[in-house]
């Protein structure tokens, strides 16, 4: 065992550098490493010359250790100083800068279409995530005892008020808000938010998600307008031309109301996994202003109409990024949110 010793204590003596002392280490300390082996063999000899051997051998294996350690410290210390004494080496240059960290993708086109549509005139309006039913539901044309109700299973707090499950209620807010303090329109503006849905999580759907509403009313608004409005708004966020059809869709604060479809991008309307092989992918739901609504707001329909949509905007972002599971968003990992660009300096 003593020579076996020296020699491993030579082999530590003799490493010029790190990695050739971690060739050592592995040969020692590895899976079959010699010293460990050493310990091991203690087990196989007589009952009477164990207690002898063992001692000895973690004797041997603690020298060893404690030599490997020594010599990791010198070579580190080594290197260190060679790297100090480096003639190209300045330790008052700042060293290498932390990430800045990026935009989540659902900001960065919320951002874009908060752009795209101030541009347009319209005006960003704000509202409660905490709401009341009234504004939720009532003044939404929305009666107690509709079904559209329980389609939107909701977040109720106990005093009557709720989570809001859509952006839309900021709709006869603002109409109303507007209309105190006298003015006319036209009014057009657009909502951002949060809403929450007491719905089961799967790849398409979240209990809490984002929206962007819109509403322009004044003199005269037609469903062309609307379809205009909508297919720029897409072909910005979607950095591509796109065809829309639009589809009948029921939503009580809309008459007509539409289900907006855009042209598959993934497949260019042929049929894909992600359209389902309909070649149209669902994204908008939009209408004209039920006069209902308009009334809430303080609004005469006989004189105004005005259409509403109100985009899901993970949805969006989803089509936009080619992501295909709603959950990565607010997953937390690091390795997805890398993937946008770096904040600018
Ligand atoms: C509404 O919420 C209506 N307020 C939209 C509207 C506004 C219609 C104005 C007419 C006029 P809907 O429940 O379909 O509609 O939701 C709109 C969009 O929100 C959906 O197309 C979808 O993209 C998104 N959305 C709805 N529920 C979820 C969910 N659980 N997770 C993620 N996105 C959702």
């Amino acid at each position: 065992m003593n020579d076996r010793r020296r020699q491993w204590l030579d082999a530590i003596a003799a490493a010029a550098d790190e990695a050739s002392l971690h060739e050592v280490e592995s040969r020692l300390f590895g899976k079959k490493g010699e010293v460990l082996e050493l310990v091991r063999a203690v087990a196989t000899l007589p009952k009477e010359e164990r207690p002898a051997a063992g001692k000895a051998a973690n004797l041997c294996k603690q020298e060893v250790e404690q030599a490997l350690a020594a010599k990791k410290d010198e070579l580190q210390q080594q290197a260190l100083q060679k790297e100090l004494h480096d003639p190209s080496f300045d330790p008052t240059e700042p060293g290498p800068r932390p990430r800045r960290g990026s935009l989540h993708p659902i900001t960065i086109v919320q951002n874009e279409l908060i752009d795209l549509f101030t541009s347009m005139g319209f005006c960003w309006q704000d509202g409660p995530e905490v709401e009341s039913e009234y504004f939720n539901f009532d003044a939404l044309n929305i009666p107690g005892d509709h079904p559209a109700r329980e389609s939107q299973d909701t977040f109720w707090l106990n005093d009557r008020n709720l989570l809001r499950t859509h952006t839309s209620p900021v709709q006869v807010r603002t109409m109303q808000r507007f209309t105190r303090q006298g003015f006319q329109p036209p009014l057009k503006i657009i909502v951002p938010g949060r809403c929450f849905r007491a719905e089961t999580v799967d790849k398409t759907h979240e209990h809490t998600f984002y929206q962007m509403e819109g509403l322009v009313v004044d003199e005269g608004v037609s469903t062309a307008n609307l379809i205009h409005t909508m297919k720029t708004c897409l072909r910005v966020i979607l950095q591509r031309e796109v065809k829309v059809r639009l589809r009948p869709g029921f939503f009580p604060f809309v008459e007509p109301g539409f289900e907006l479809d855009v042209n598959c991008p993934f497949c260019q309307g042929k049929g894909c996994s992600v359209c389902k092989q309909s070649g149209w992918i669902e994204i908008l739901p939009c209408g004209m202003v039920h006069p209902n609504v308009l009334r809430q707001g303080g609004l005469d329909p006989e004189e105004y109409t005005g259409f509403a949509f109100g985009m899901g905007l993970q949805r969006v972002v989803m089509l936009r990024y080619g992501i295909d599971d709603i959950r990565t968003f607010m997953g937390g990992d690091l390795r997805f949110l890398r993937q946008f660009p770096e904040i600018a300096r």
